[in-house]
């Protein structure tokens, strides 16, 4: 027995020099150490030994289990740190390697265009004023003098939230506020979201943004308007851009009408971008209704006003030949890129 434990520690001692692995370590412990391992076995048959005799190679036995268990652990330690260390060097950083270019990002087209328009004005002595999405009909529709029956109230063309709240259809409550909260001369333009109950189509998005304008002081005639804008379109679309007025009806202004730019793309001359015509429709404007002004609290006697109003999307669109209103609010990282 005694010298069945002998060989078997000579044994470990030359395996323990071979071993190549974690693993290999780990064998080694259940074949020598294990349940049903080698030493486990020459103890379990020291119960048929004199006591004495059991006593000796017992410790000899527990003395062996000690030793080869050290020497083990001291291997597995060794194997464990090797390959600690090897996933160390793995995960070393080459700094001289070139880095992942980071790509800055840049204003969208929308916002772009509007900021533009919106210094242009600024330029001209306009300050810029916001209001809240979500109006009063009041605001929005009695105090513009819309009729009872206008088709704009209705239901199916208008997000009401209560009988008496909505989401705003227009900007110019934001104006009706101005008018309100500050005394003429007034001169101020108000660029925002706006909301109609709309089918979305290339042309048309339950949501837009405008740009509404509107000066009031002492004197202030038809000919200021045209003025205004005429400077503003040659601009937004070069020096040599014309202008144009045809009369239109609005319930907010009297007299009405719409302005139109020569076309920026072939002079006037007929292409795709004005279909022929030589003339493209850009904004509605006039000069402020009487009853518009006394809702606002100002002297009729003393003030006029003008007005104006354009739609951003379309000037962008129109501008950079965007064909679907839909591509400004899907943020398809393709066509944003394109307008940086
Ligand atoms: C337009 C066309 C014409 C307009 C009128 C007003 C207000 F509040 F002063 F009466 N703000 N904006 C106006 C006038 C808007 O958009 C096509």
């Amino acid at each position: 027995m005694k010298e069945k434990l002998k060989q078997m520690m000579l044994d470990a001692e030359t395996k323990m020099l071979a071993l190549g692995s974690l693993q290999e370590a780990e064998e080694m412990r259940v074949k020598l150490l294990g349940k049903k391992g080698e030493l486990t076995e020459i103890l379990r048959s020291m119960k048929d030994l004199a006591p004495e005799e059991r006593k000796i190679l017992g410790q000899a036995a527990n003395e062996a289990r000690n030793t080869i268990e050290t020497a083990l652990n001291e291997k597995m330690e060794f194997f464990r740190s090797k390959q600690k260390e090897m996933e160390l060097a793995k995960e070393t950083i080459d700094v001289t390697e070139p880095g992942v270019p980071s790509e800055l990002g840049h204003k969208h087209l929308l916002n772009s265009v509007i900021d533009e328009i919106t210094e242009i004005f600024r330029s001209m002595g306009f300050s810029v004023a916001e209001g809240p999405e979500v109006e009063t009909v009041f605001n929005n529709f009695d105090a513009l003098n819309a009729d009872e029956n206008h088709p704009a109230r209705d239901m199916t063309d208008t997000f009401y939230i209560t009988e008496d709240v909505l989401l705003r259809t227009q900007t110019s409550p934001v104006q009706v506020r101005t008018l309100k909260s500050s005394k003429p001369p007034i001169k101020v333009i108000s660029p925002g979201r706006v909301f109609r109950c709309d089918t979305p189509d290339a042309t048309h998005s339950p949501m837009f943004h405008q740009i509404e304008g509107l000066v009031v002081d002492e004197d202030i005639t038809m000919a200021d308007l045209k003025g205004v804008l005429d400077s503003v379109a040659k601009q937004m679309f070069g020096p040599e851009t014309r202008t144009k007025f045809r009369p239109h009806h609005f319930p907010f202004t009297e007299p009405s009408a719409e302005m139109d730019v020569s076309c920026f793309k072939c002079g006037g001359k007929g292409c795709n971008v004005c279909k022929g015509s030589g003339w493209i429709e850009i904004l509605g404007c006039g000069m402020v209704h009487p009853a518009v002004l006394k809702v606002g609290g100002v002297d009729t006697e003393k003030y006029t006003g003008f007005a104006f109003g354009l739609g951003a999307e379309r000037i962008a669109m129109l501008k950079y030949g965007v064909d679907d209103i839909r591509l400004m609010y899907e943020n398809d990282i393709r066509f944003v890129k394109q307008f940086r």
